[in-house]
Formats: structure tokens, sequence, C-alpha cells
């Protein structure tokens, strides 16, 4: 099946009762049993409900896997994944990631005895290093949060292969319309559904996809036992996103090129991450991996006071300054004091996120209002 086909049709099926083509929200907590064990496959809601059945069969169609997880936020799905481990395993991480998932392993997970290695991982050989018989997981990004780096997934899935680890990849800011990880030999595909999967802003909700049956059950009882599920309502708002998400990825893609190349060839802008361009340090694995570049990119200012960046990120009307991303309205961030501000700073200096770094989600607006804005703030 073509990916936009799959994209409307996965995963959903008329409802059994009444033939809704919708699959209907079961605000419920509970199933009624015939007799003790006498059920139709649902018993209480933390376990199982039939929307967000719906939506994980989707989740798993449109990522090329076998099994979908839904969790209540894309944090919430990468701490299901570290508690796949125990205390003494060791963790090799990407340098450049989301600030949420960096806190949840140094602030939460180290506590608990499980050990991160940063490691920039553009070229996948330096993982190799930092292996040892503790060592049970890679987590990466690509292209990661903010500053667009790309990391070739079937290369770390060939080491992680070797070594026996698990390789998961947090594919929010290319979305499964762009990138499939699993494909390329990942074990499980994370992502933050806040954001694209979404797509307009009024859900939290993460996800994780995977072909292993094994990896499933252990997922699936990390899920149930922790609870962090997401409620129904919000599983349909998801079902309805993924069905428009090959739609807005393209327009996502076109205005995102057309800004990338505004911004690098303003005269106020230093700098533009943005991994489509073909002097990207590695364009040749993006173009390699994923079928388009997206709307994320970040940006510096040949002033590079943090006062600069401050005047433009106050002066956008369209380009809304808030975290998050992926909605169809354009956001500008400050990664510094606003997503990534649990990094420490030396250590957001050297990986290269700058004090100074601005990062936008374009949306799907007219591109040319979206740079009749960008304009206006850097004047
Ligand atoms: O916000 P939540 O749904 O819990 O997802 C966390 C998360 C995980 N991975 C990536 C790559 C992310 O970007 C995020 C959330 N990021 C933002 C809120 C942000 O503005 O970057």
């Amino acid at each position: 099946m073509k990916q936009a086909t799959k994209l409307i049709h996965a995963g959903v099926e008329p409802d059994p009762s009444t033939g809704a083509i919708m699959t209907p929200i079961f605000q419920t907590s509970t199933f009624v049993q015939a007799g003790p064990g006498e059920h139709k496959g649902y018993e209480y809601a933390r376990s199982q409900n039939p929307t967000r059945k719906a939506l994980e069969g989707a989740l798993a169609a449109i990522e090329n896997g076998k099994y979908g997880l839904s969790f209540s936020s894309g944090v919430a799905a990468t701490d299901a994944v570290i508690k796949l481990l125990s205390p003494g395993d060791e963790v090799i991480c990407a340098n450049d990631m989301y600030g949420g998932t960096y806190r949840l392993f140094t602030k939460i997970f180290e506590k608990f005895g499980i050990k991160f290695h940063s490691v920039n991982m553009q070229d996948a050989s330096a993982i190799e290093p930092f292996i040892n018989e503790n060592t049970k997981l890679v987590w990466t990004e690509t292209p990661t949060n903010p500053l667009m780096n790309i990391c070739d997934i079937a290369a770390l899935a060939h080491i992680t292969k070797k070594h026996n680890i698990l390789l998961c990849v947090d594919n929010t800011f290319a979305t499964p319309y762009l990138q499939n990880p699993l494909d390329l030999g990942a074990d499980i595909v994370m992502h933050s559904v806040t954001k694209y999967l979404g797509g307009h802003s009024d859900v939290i909700q993460g996800a994780l996809v995977m072909n292993s049956p094994e990896l499933h059950e252990k997922l699936y009882f990390i899920q149930k036992s922790c609870g962090a599920v997401p409620g129904p309502f919000d599983c349909f708002l998801v079902l309805r996103g993924i069905k428009t998400l090959h739609v807005r990825m393209r327009a996502h893609c076109e205005n995102g090129e057309l800004i990338a190349h505004y911004l690098r060839n303003h005269p106020k802008v230093k700098r533009v991450y943005w991994c489509g361009f073909s002097d990207h340090p590695n364009f040749e694995i993006a173009k390699k991996q994923m079928r388009g570049f997206g709307g994320m990119m970040s940006f510096e200012l040949k002033d590079e006071s943090v006062e600069a960046a401050k005047k433009v990120l106050k002066s956008t009307h369209l380009f809304a300054l808030a975290e998050s991303l992926g909605g169809v309205e354009s956001l500008i961030n400050h990664p510094a004091t606003m997503t990534h501000a649990s990094i420490p700073r030396e250590e957001r200096l050297k990986n290269g996120l700058s004090d100074g770094l601005i990062r936008l989600s374009v949306g799907i607006e007219d591109a040319e209002d979206l740079i009749a804005d960008l304009e206006n703030a850097l004047k």
C-alpha cells in the first residue's frame, strides 16, 4: 500500500457494532465481564482501550512495524524504553537531543544506576569506543533537536546488531512520512506524537513502534504497569491528525526549504542549520535515509549576543514564541532558555548549541507571509 493510502486507512476499521467509519471515542475506564475472566479482550482501560488500540495499529502501520504502543507523552514513551534496563546498564546517547530527554536520562535514571554516554554520532563509528559488556541501548535522534545533525541509522544498526545492543531512534523531527528507522535496522522507533503526528498543537502524546514480539511484550508490560497511557479522546485526535500527515508534511517541506534559503541569504544571519542544504555535513546520509527535509531549522545571527536573538524572538507575529513544534502554525523558540534549558551551559556550548541559537518550526501558512514576518523581525 502506498504511503498516502496507508496514512488514511491503516489500523482503522469501521466500528463493528455500528459501522461508524471513524473510530469511536471509548470514554470508559472499565469493561463489564460476563463472568470472571470472560470478556471481549478489554478488561480495564489502563491495559486496553479500543480507541487506543486503533491508534496503536495505525502507528505500527505507518512506521512499517508490527507493534505500536501509545503513551501519555513523548517523555513517557522514552521513560518506558529506559525501564527495559537495569542498574549497571549503560546507554550511548546522542550529544544533541531534546533537553527533556537529556533531563530524564541524567536527572532521573542516573540516580537508579544507569550510565549515559553522550556521543556525537554523526560518524556512527564514534559509538564503538563506548561499547562494553554493560552497553544495552543506543539512543539517537536524527535530525537532532535543535541542531539538525544527521546520523546514519543503517550504520548505527550495523554496529548495534554486531554487539547485540538495542537501537532506539527518536523519529519525531522526520516523521514516518520522511523516514522509517525500522526499515533501516532500528529496533524501536520513538515519537513525540505531540508534534507532527498530532499536527495541530492540541495534544500531548508519545509512541513506540517495534517489530520484535519479545520487545513488544516487555514494553506493553511496562506501559500497563507504569500506567502512562493516553486518554481515548487524545487517541482520537491523533488518529485524525495522522490522516493528513502526508499533506501537511509536503507543505512543511516546501515552506521549510523556502525559509531555509531565505535565511541563509539574509545579511544579518550567520548560519542556518537545516539538513536539506547540499553542503550540510551529512547531506548524503540525509538524502539516503530521508524522503524530504522537513520544516525544522535553527539559525544564528551575525550579532551573537543573546539580546539580539531575544529581539528577533520577541518581534515575530506569525511565528509564535513557544516551546513545541510540528503543528500547522509556525513557532519560534530559544533553545538555550526554553526547550534545552535543562542542559548545563558548558555542555550545551561544547555540543554547538549557542546562547543565541533560534529554532523555527515552520508551519504550513503561506510562505510569503512567513518570510515577511521574519524579514520584519530581522529588521
Ligand atoms: O513533549 P513530549 O511529547 O513529552 O515529547 C518529548 C520530546 C521527545 N523527543 C523530541 C525530539 C522532542 O522534540 C520532544 C519534545 N520537544 C519539545 C517540546 C520541543 O519544543 O523541542
